[in-house]
């Protein structure tokens, strides 16, 4: 690395978590930004958002100074105040509310705005030391995890470095292209040396679909139902490792029998894929050994998503491919590390009587749904750090209603004026990635990283870490943690883990944590007390609600499914030049994505007397938005697909995506159904 040049990591919740090289260019400014070519996972590839990063650094919205609201909630009318001001009032209203209404009444909300370990989840330490209400991390994973776990027991697969050994790459529910390149990366080397085959299952052609030898287009919510059919042609056309299946599996037999009539033609009749097309791809799975499936998490943001999830992971248990280099699935990477969180998030002063909310029903809990707030005890106060809820959590109204509560004190710590910045009484400017020192690990990848500090921040911005301690100070709150820099912080916690110390960590640039063949590939059995695969989960033991799942893997119809008044179904996948909320402030990402747009089959179009980018309004019980419509023939039919989360202003009523998102808890845990909802088309009549 040239020494203009520094080491670092892309902080954003991407399974990839980039090893990047940021340029530089004095005490204030970074240039350019591209991949670490030694980095075995990153391969010097990263993506053109975050090669452009200078622009959101630089950017000239950066919030700089610590303001305080002056007109009415979301007027975005503030003035500026100093730090030890805007700190004073929040503890003081802080102090005031946990005094009149209990510490449960305040609740830190976050997410992974920054995928560091230190940045992000430092606000738990506040959170325990102050016995403020705790935090169900639902939003991402909440349905994807306990689906994979119920049949492995381990948040882990194959190495995703082992797909350059695969003969056939499926990508399940994820759109690769955009949510992580390397995997394309490390396909395309599949494909060139060993003619690698690609299969892509996805409701849409995305760029992913469009790259690949075989593109499956399920209904959204349809996938138990294909992976089903597919072991159905696996078990009865003698392509089912049986020696495998006896020596690893639960329940082989009555696993098989339940299958029996899950044929590629009643499939077909509830995907809506051609049986013959089920069955070509069932062979090809089955006849080859060293078969890897990369599991999305996009498809299971449905209400039958665990057990959607848990349907497809049981392929690689049938056909033996665990057994082989390159054969396998993976879902996450996050079992490999074993980090130690006590320091960080001050576990130690974690009180199990706390109640805790569940982060997609902050919509409900802010407008005092019992069925969340069965204490009774409303959030009086918000400490907002990494996450845009006002944008992205499901159903909106509800969200925009709870956080106009004139009762409701919310202070955002925000890079830029978001929605939600836009709804608190005090907004803190926070620093970037680059302005601050943080670990990461990665829940696409194995490699545990280390970001340093490069440039000052611009302005008065102030790191989440400074902004936890400082207030911690003013709060009286006690933990060593709240008197440790950075730097000493994340030292401790690598030497609590067993990982090396820092400087070590600094100079290695990474240390590859990844888990031997035998443990990744549960070679030495999965990770239940028998060492067996589950296609008969212990749902129950998985969640709260689980006991509803069916036991063993089927088309679980509990879907929002379309009806007379609501024909369509609607997914709202990531848009490629966005980060969830983040970079639709930045000019280049926006040219690239132009504008929301609804995509619809042709065939759909053409029964609605619809054309080409006519607006059109789509809506359900939640509400209704107006969008511009893309007709597009490679989708399937009956789905409409709206891609990124654009902030509210960028469509004519103001109202985002997530009007029409439901934050119905599904089983066995909760999580958010962003791709589960029905809804009704009307044609507008006005072009764009
Ligand atoms: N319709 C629909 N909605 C969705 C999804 C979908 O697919 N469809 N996806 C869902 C998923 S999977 C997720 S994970 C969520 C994510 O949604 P968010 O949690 O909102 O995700 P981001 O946009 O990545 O980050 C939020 C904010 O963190 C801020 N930030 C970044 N770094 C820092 C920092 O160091 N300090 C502070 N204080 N702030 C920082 C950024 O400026 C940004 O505004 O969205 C969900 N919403
Ligand atoms: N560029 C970009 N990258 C991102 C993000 C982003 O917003 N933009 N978000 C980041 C975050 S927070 C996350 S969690 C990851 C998520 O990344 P992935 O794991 O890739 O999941 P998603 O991108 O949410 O969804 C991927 C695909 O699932 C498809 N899908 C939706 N419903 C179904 C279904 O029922 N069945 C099947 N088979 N497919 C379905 C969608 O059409 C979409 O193409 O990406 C991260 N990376
Ligand atoms: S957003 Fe994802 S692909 Fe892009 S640099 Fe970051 S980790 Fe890599
Ligand atoms: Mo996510």
């Amino acid at each position: 690395m040239q020494n203009n040049y520094q080491s670092s990591v892309c902080p954003h919740d991407c399974p990839s978590a980039c090893a990047l090289e940021i340029e530089r260019l004095d005490e204030h400014t970074i240039g350019k930004v591209r991949g670490a070519k030694e980095n075995s996972y990153t391969l010097g590839v990263i993506c053109s958002k975050v090669s452009r990063y200078a622009d959101r650094v630089h950017h000239p919205q950066r919030l700089t100074q610590p303001l305080k609201r002056t007109g009415p909630k979301g007027s975005g009318v503030f003035e500026p105040i100093s730090w030890d001001q805007a700190l004073d009032e929040v503890a003081d209203k802080f102090l005031q509310i946990a005094d009149e209404y209990g510490p449960e009444s305040i609740w830190p909300y976050y997410y992974a705005g920054t995928m560091g370990q230190l940045q992000r989840d430092g606000i738990n330490r506040l959170r325990h030391a102050m016995g403020y209400s705790r935090q169900k991390n639902t939003i991402c994973t909440g349905l994807a995890y306990p689906g994979w776990m119920a049949g492995t027991g381990a948040l882990w697969g194959t190495d995703p470095r082992e797909i350059t050994e695969s003969d056939l790459i499926v990508i399940w529910g994820c759109n690769a292209v955009a949510t992580q390149i390397n995997v394309m990366t490390h396909s395309a080397i599949a494909r060139h040396q060993r003619k690698a085959k690609l299969v892509v299952i996805d409701p849409y052609r995305t760029q992913t679909a469009e790259k690949a030898d075989i593109h499956l287009m399920p209904r959204p919510g349809t996938d138990g139902a294909l992976a089903c059919a597919v072991m159905h042609v696996l078990f009865h056309e003698n392509l089912a490792d049986l020696a495998y299946l006896h020596k690893y599996t639960d329940e082989p037999n009555a696993f098989k029998e339940h299958l029996r009539d899950k044929s590629p033609e009643w499939a077909e009749a509830i995907t809506g894929i051609d049986a013959a097309e089920i069955r070509a791809f069932a062979t090809l799975y089955g006849q080859t050994k060293r078969s890897f499936i990369r599991l999305g998490l996009g498809f299971s943001r449905s209400r039958n998503g665990a057990h959607n999830v848990h349907a497809v992971s049981c392929l690689p248990a049938v056909t033996g491919a665990w057994q082989y280099r390159g054969g396998g699935a993976l879902l996450s990477t996050s079992g490999s590390f074993h980090l130690n969180k006590k320091l960080i998030e001050g576990l130690d002063r974690l009180d199990a009587n706390t109640r805790i909310l569940d982060m997609s029903r902050i919509g409900p809990i802010l407008c005092g749904d019992p069925k969340d707030i069965d204490d009774g005890i409303l959030v009086k106060g918000m400490l907002i750090q990494n996450t845009n809820p006002m944008v992205v959590a499901p159903d909106s109204s509800k969200v925009h209603q709870g956080m106009s509560r004139e009762d409701l004190f919310v202070c955002v710590h925000e890079q830029f004026m978001t929605e939600t910045a836009k709804m608190a009484d005090i907004v803190l400017p926070a620093t970037c990635f680059v302005e601050h020192n943080d670990i990461y690990q990665s829940y696409g990848q194995t490699h545990l990283q280390f970001g340093p500090k490069i440039i000052q921040p611009p302005g008065e911005c102030h790191s989440n870490h400074q902004l936890i301690n400082a207030l911690a100070k003013r709060l009286g709150a006690e933990h060593p943690g709240f008197d440790m820099t950075e730097e000493e912080i994340i030292d401790n916690c690598l030497k609590l883990s067993g990982y090396p110390p820092l400087t070590e960590l600094r100079d290695a640039r990474w240390l590859d944590c990844s888990l031997p063949f035998d443990k990744a590939h549960f070679i030495d059995g999965f990770a239940w007390p028998d060492k067996k695969f589950r296609f008969r989960p212990d749902w129950s033991a998985l969640g709260l609600n689980g006991g509803v799942i069916p036991d063993f893997p089927d088309h679980w119809p509990v879907i929002d499914q379309s009806s007379d008044k609501t024909p369509f179904r609607l997914i709202t996948p990531p848009a490629r030049n966005f980060l969830n909320s983040s970079f639709t402030e930045t000019p280049k990402s926006v040219e690239r994505e132009r504008q929301p747009r609804a995509k619809i089959h042709t065939d759909d179009a053409r029964r609605i007397g619809l054309v080409q980018n006519e607006m059109i309004i789509l809506g359900n019980k939640r509400g209704e938005i107006r969008i511009a419509a893309e007709i597009i023939p490679g989708i399937a039919q009956g789905t409409i697909v709206v891609e990124g989360i654009w902030p509210g202003s960028a469509f004519p009523e103001g109202k985002g995506i997530n009007h029409l998102t439901s934050a119905d808890t599904p089983a066995p845990s909760g999580g958010a159904v962003f791709h589960d909802t029905a809804v009704w088309v009307k044609v507008d009549g006005s072009a764009t």
